[in-house]
């Protein structure tokens, strides 16, 4: 049934951990990077529908809308949870579909897993922030960690009052929440899941299926972006962090790598030398323009130790090896 397990420590076995939205995009990842620190069975993987097989297969998985907050309750007493991760949300192109929803899904399950730790039942949180809390006043060039934020999109808004409540809950009442402002976020195991910085995902596979690429961006439009793999190492070592290191209780900037549609084609075209892209831009595109195209992220170095490991080149490589060996498998 479950395979090895791994455990660095004594008090990382104590630790159990749940992670709401296990089928997403960074969920699909994490839960595997978790599971070889924490043991399979430490970490229970949850989302309101099926998550890949792998995460099945390696350990518990639990049915939850989060929404539901009793049934929420229900499982962290069941698992006697100490750390949570909040991954459910509705991205920045999805949420404008369905303000509403979005709206309410990326604030009440926030709520509810803050007051968690409110009420002593979870000792660490983490939920993820996003660049999408700046917006078109706010200085686009290395943009410092506190700035001009004035978001202009529901999901920049939803994520730019958790920070807020992320605060307030740490000064007022000692809760250990923990958080990072994602660029857009590449990565072979899962698909993107809504966002205006999908193209970035989407360009390798329709490029290894098919060759060629429509880009909903325009080409000159740059962007800060992060390879998966140092995302989930980020995400782990700021939950790792003693907690005095943890001097911004926010959400940190976090810088990745900022490029083009039209530069991350040109790296492409390494690999597939007949690679096309072609552009046609949709309503992501005044998204995307709201946004910064490079990141500060001198406070989240200097505080826990941050260092990237993946530029351009190096994660188009990766990207490119494990996706044309998963078509080959899958085909
Ligand atoms: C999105 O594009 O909405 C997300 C994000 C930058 O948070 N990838």
């Amino acid at each position: 049934m479950y395979n090895v397990i791994f455990v660095q420590n004594i008090s990382q076995m104590k630790e159990r951990i749940l992670i709401i939205g296990s089928s997403g995009q960074i969920g699909t990842e994490l839960v595997l990077e978790l599971r070889k620190i924490y043991g399979n069975t430490n970490v229970i993987a949850s989302d309101i529908r099926r998550t890949s097989e792998k995460v099945m297969q390696s350990g518990p998985f639990e049915e939850l809308d989060v929404l539901n907050e009793p049934h929420l309750r229900e499982i962290v007493k069941k698992y006697k949870i100490t750390q949570v991760y909040l991954l459910a949300a509705l991205l920045s192109a999805t949420a404008e579909k369905d303000i509403e929803f979005g709206w309410k899904l990326n604030i009440r399950s926030h709520s509810h897993v803050l007051d968690l730790a409110k009420d002593g039942l979870i000792k660490k949180i983490f939920w993820p922030s996003s660049i999408a809390v700046f917006g078109p006043t706010t200085p686009k060039n290395n943009t410092p960690q506190s700035t001009i934020m004035e978001p202009n999109t529901v999901y920049g808004i939803s994520k730019q009052a958790g920070e807020r409540w992320n605060e307030y809950y740490f000064n007022k009442f000692g809760v250990d929440v923990r958080s990072l402002r994602y660029p857009g976020l590449v990565g072979w195991r899962a698909k993107a899941g809504g966002g205006t910085t999908d193209y970035a995902v989407n360009i390798f596979h329709q490029a290894i299926q098919y060759g060629k690429y429509e880009s909903f961006l325009a080409e000159n439009t740059g962007l800060p972006m992060m390879y998966m793999s140092d995302a989930i190492r980020a995400t782990i070592e700021l939950m790792e962090a003693p907690a005095e290191q943890v001097k911004i209780r926010s959400s940190y900037n976090l810088a990745g790598i900022s490029f083009t549609p039209k530069q991350i084609a040109e790296e492409i075209l390494k690999h597939i030398p007949n690679f096309e892209m072609t552009y046609n831009t949709d309503f992501r595109q005044v998204i995307a323009d709201s946004w910064p195209f490079s990141i500060d992220d001198s406070h989240a170095k200097k505080d826990w130790g941050w260092e990237m490991k993946y530029d351009l080149e190096k994660m188009t490589s990766d990207m490119m090896k494990n996706l044309k060996k998963q078509y080959t498998i899958t085909a």
